[in-house]
């Protein structure tokens, strides 16, 4: 057995935590408390505070002050680098306690939470070089009596409104280049899922971050995200979560004309065709369906399969599922865990009982699994779905696949695009020409081909349509926090214009 099981079991309590303002902790005192729940172990795991719009202010005015007396924003690259690689450092050293918070607040299964928690650690050492490597532009070509400069600021205090599914690997796609830009931040986690990210404002005061830097308040999102949003003093949101939202923290942005970055929500294809391997293709449409319990916005939900292999598809696709290891997230063999709250495991049966009310055909799955603690979806697959279908058009963030047939791959493209969507899309194929015209002419910001969910934090992330605005990660990442500044500089003497 590995010896870190011993690390990932239920505590006997509930850990409290309070919230994080210029450099320190703050307890709850006379504030409410958020009692968190574990999703597969329906006991409660941790405390969280629920904030109110003084503390909001509290955090916006210390983040201002961090901002404008330069403590960071004036720090070389090389100098935001160091503390983002002892930041690095820090997450490491407490693996196993981030891990096992996670797996407790959102179910998911340890195994993952390990793994997204490691790769938060490397996105940082990325974002320690993508510090030193950002740069502006230099215009020598403007004849002798003009040189141009373009150079990049941060933009400010950004606000961070981050949601439950991964809340710590969501963080640490945004935190690093906020602050390799040298932007300050007032984060505000999901409400369900705080602590990992209140754990992550400890790790950066120790990793040498100035105060006032990285703050975190925590509650709800009606109140303390729509705070942030409509905030006057915050120059920008990044916000992740869903559409509905995302619209809402759109309209409350206008106050100030707040910059706003948006990952909103996703309805992926996979889109198989015949030539494919198809062994292959089935074990990656069945890892991004079930990745995360499906509650994952670059989910692959939708299943656009070539119909000469349709049958024996769905039939690959639906033994890989028998064979899941579903159950306790603590127990390091299981592959998918628990449903996240209540509320989003009756969304999802919903959702389940409105493909068979709609006429769709049920291959696998269909309901709840039973077990004694907690709450389970079983893996869900729906054939002969059509495209006026609830279960093809809307975003179900849970373990539920439809699937469509083509015949063309002009109408594959069409019936991938037939969405509001536009977050992400794979493509099985083995014929280079077939590939390459597919991504060329699919509608999402990002593509993966033979492969789903996977890459790192070079490449960038991000929304086209109603998916979002905006890149995350890469040295797009950084530069998104930055606002350009032009620079016009005259040499030799003024040709004068009042004679
Ligand atoms: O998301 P919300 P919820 C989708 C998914 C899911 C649905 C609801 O379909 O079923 O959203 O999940 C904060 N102003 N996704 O309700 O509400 C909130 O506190 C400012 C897709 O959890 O969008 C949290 O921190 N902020 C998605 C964050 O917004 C507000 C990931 C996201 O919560 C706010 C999660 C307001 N008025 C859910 N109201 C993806 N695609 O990654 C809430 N929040």
């Amino acid at each position: 057995m590995d010896q870190s099981n011993a690390l990932h079991t239920l505590p006997a309590q509930p850990r409290d935590f309070g919230f994080f303002i210029d450099g320190r902790w703050e307890e709850a005192g006379p504030r409410a408390i958020f009692e968190r729940t574990s999703p597969a172990h329906d006991r409660v795991v941790t405390r969280i505070t629920r904030c109110t719009r003084e503390d909001v202010d509290r955090a916006v005015g210390v983040a201002r002050a961090a901002f404008e007396d330069g403590r960071w924003s004036r720090l070389s690259g090389a100098e935001r680098a160091a503390v983002l690689l002892r930041a690095a450092a820090g997450i490491r050293g407490r693996l196993h306690e981030l891990a096992l918070l996670e797996t407790l607040e959102t179910g998911k299964p340890i195994g993952q939470s390990l793994g997204e928690v490691e790769g938060g650690a490397g996105i940082y050492e990325y974002a320690a070089g993508a510090a030193r490597a950002l740069h502006g532009d230099a215009f020598n070509n403007l004849g002798d009596r003009m040189f141009g400069l373009v150079t990049r600021e941060p933009i400010g205090v950004v606000g961070l409104i981050t949601p439950w599914n991964f809340p710590f690997f969501i963080l640490s796609e945004r935190v690093p280049f906020i602050l390799a830009a040298g932007c300050t931040i007032v984060a505000k986690p999901s409400e369900v899922t705080s602590a990992t990210t209140l754990l992550m404002a400890e790790i950066l005061a120790e990793a040498g971050l100035p105060d006032g830097v990285f703050n975190v308040v925590t509650g709800s999102g009606a109140e303390i995200g729509q705070a942030l949003t409509e905030h006057p003093d915050i120059d920008m949101v990044s916000f992740t979560g869903s559409t509905a939202v995302g619209r809402k923290a759109l309209l409350a942005s206008a106050g100030n004309f707040k910059k706003l970055g948006l990952e909103l929500g996703g309805k992926n294809p996979q889109i198989v065709f015949a030539d494919a391997n198809l062994e292959d293709a089935a074990d990656g449409v069945v890892f991004g369906l079930c990745f995360n319990a499906g509650q994952c916005c670059v989910s692959g939900s939708r299943l656009v399969v070539e119909k000469s292999v349709a049958a024996q598809f769905e039939a690959l696709v639906a033994d890989r599922i028998a064979r899941l290891r579903i159950g306790d997230p603590l127990d390091p063999r299981t592959q998918m865990g628990a449903i996240v709250t209540e509320a989003q495991n009756r969304t999802i049966l919903g959702y389940i009982e409105a493909g068979g009310r709609e006429g769709a055909r049920l291959v696998c799955g269909g309901g709840a699994l039973a077990s004694e603690t907690g709450r389970y979806i079983r893996p869900t697959v729906f054939g002969d779905v059509t495209r006026d279908m609830t279960i093809f058009r809307e975003e179900i963030f849970g373990p539920v696949l439809t699937i469509s047939t083509f015949e063309t791959l002009d109408e594959a493209i069409e019936i991938a695009n037939d969405t509001v969507y536009g977050l992400a899309a794979s493509i099985w194929t083995t014929n280079l020409e077939t590939s390459t015209q597919a991504f060329r002419r699919v509608r999402a910001g990002r593509v993966w081909v033979n492969t789903t969910i996977a890459g790192g934090p070079e490449l960038p992330i991000g929304g086209f349509k109603q998916s979002g605005t905006g890149r995350e990660t890469g040295i797009y990442g950084v530069e998104e926090y930055t606002q350009v500044k032009t620079v016009h500089i005259a040499l030799g003497r003024r040709e004068p214009w009042v004679a």
